[in-house]
């Protein structure tokens, strides 16, 4: 009997011992928005919970400092990396030298593009849906404005995200599919905010003085919405009446800015990727392989529910409802 307790006490401390000596590898991209800020604290956190040794790095928003962070990660010996993209592209070089390495990648938010023609090149990645995200604030717009009984033109402002970005790509083209099926749908000024609030506030101080009727503000993220709001205010007019506003992410932050009228709607993206992080790398770890893509369930939330916002009859639901259940 002795003995047995003896062998699970050791059998024990080793799986311990092997899993805190788990070296595992975070390539974040920047500290742009709320967004980023709470998806970095997610998965960080998630790592650390772990019991596994952390390696992180903020590529201050410049894909060259990614790429020496993917070296640094290779000579480093780690056992997992985890990695979202700034851009989807330029990445050829440096992901073979992971795949040489043998070092699982773990892909989440956005997903790079390769020219390897197959998909070996990484394990699983995890994160929004951008094309659909833009299509609900398509939807949103359009049946918002039917809602309203609104006649003619709907003119839109696009602030879009990061050019080149795996969000701005599938957003902006989710967004134009319901564009283009609506003919009175007009975008009629499109230009990046980076996903920035500064960046969302000196555009808007343009386009509003570019254009003389603007009905709608898209912005391809809540903090250049925010941004956004303080121009629309400088320039005199209501945000939320004036312009209807619907951004993306549905950080907490737009939802204040819907329940005080100065917002109408945001397209969620979640930035809560710790969890998926830590599953797929203890599945690995025991041997378990994982759907290469996987979306979380995500919602549009505005002033008060009940907009139609995709083909399936979803509607959005009422930011106010679920304000306290915001953590980020
Ligand atoms: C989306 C993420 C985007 C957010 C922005 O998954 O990559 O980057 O929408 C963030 O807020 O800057």
């Amino acid at each position: 009997m002795k003995k047995i307790l003896v062998l699970i006490l050791a059998l024990t401390m080793m799986v311990g011992v092997a899993s805190a000596e788990l070296k595992v590898a975070f390539s974040q991209i920047g500290q742009e928005s709320d967004w980023r800020t709470a998806n970095t604290d997610d998965v960080k956190k998630a790592i650390v919970d772990a019991g596994w040794e952390l390696i992180y790095d903020d590529a201050q928003q410049k894909q060259e400092n990614q790429v020496k962070a993917l070296r640094n990660f290779i000579t480093q010996g780690v056992d997992y990396i985890v990695f979202t993209a700034i851009v989807t592209t330029g990445w050829d070089d440096v992901l073979a030298e992971v795949k040489e390495a043998e070092i699982p990648l773990i892909l989440i938010d956005r997903l790079p593009e390769t020219s390897f023609g197959n998909d070996d090149w990484y394990t699983c990645y995890f994160g929004g849906d951008f094309p659909f995200e833009g299509y609900k604030a398509g939807m949103w717009v359009k049946n918002y404005f039917e809602s309203i009984g609104h006649k003619g033109d709907i003119n839109i402002v696009r602030l879009s995200g990061t050019t080149g970005s795996d969000p701005q790509i599938g957003r902006t083209k989710g967004f134009d599919e319901v564009v283009a099926a609506n003919p009175n749908m007009k975008i009629v000024y499109d230009q990046t905010g980076n996903f920035t609030r500064a960046e969302g506030q000196a555009v808007m101080e343009a386009a509003l003085k570019a254009v003389p009727k603007i009905d709608v503000l898209w912005a391809e993220n809540d903090d250049m919405a925010l941004g956004a709001i303080e121009a629309i205010k400088a320039a005199g007019k209501v945000p939320g009446k004036d312009i209807i506003i619907i951004g993306c992410d549905a950080v907490k932050a737009a939802f204040e800015a819907i329940v005080a009228g100065e917002m109408n709607a945001t397209s969620e993206c979640t930035p809560l990727m710790g969890a998926r992080v830590v599953e797929v790398i203890k599945g690995l770890e025991a041997g378990q392989t994982f759907d290469k893509v996987v979306h979380p369930v995500e919602y549009v939330y505005d002033m008060n529910g009940g907009i139609v916002i995709d083909d399936d009859g979803n509607v959005s639901l009422k930011a106010a409802d679920h304000i306290n259940e915001r953590l980020y």
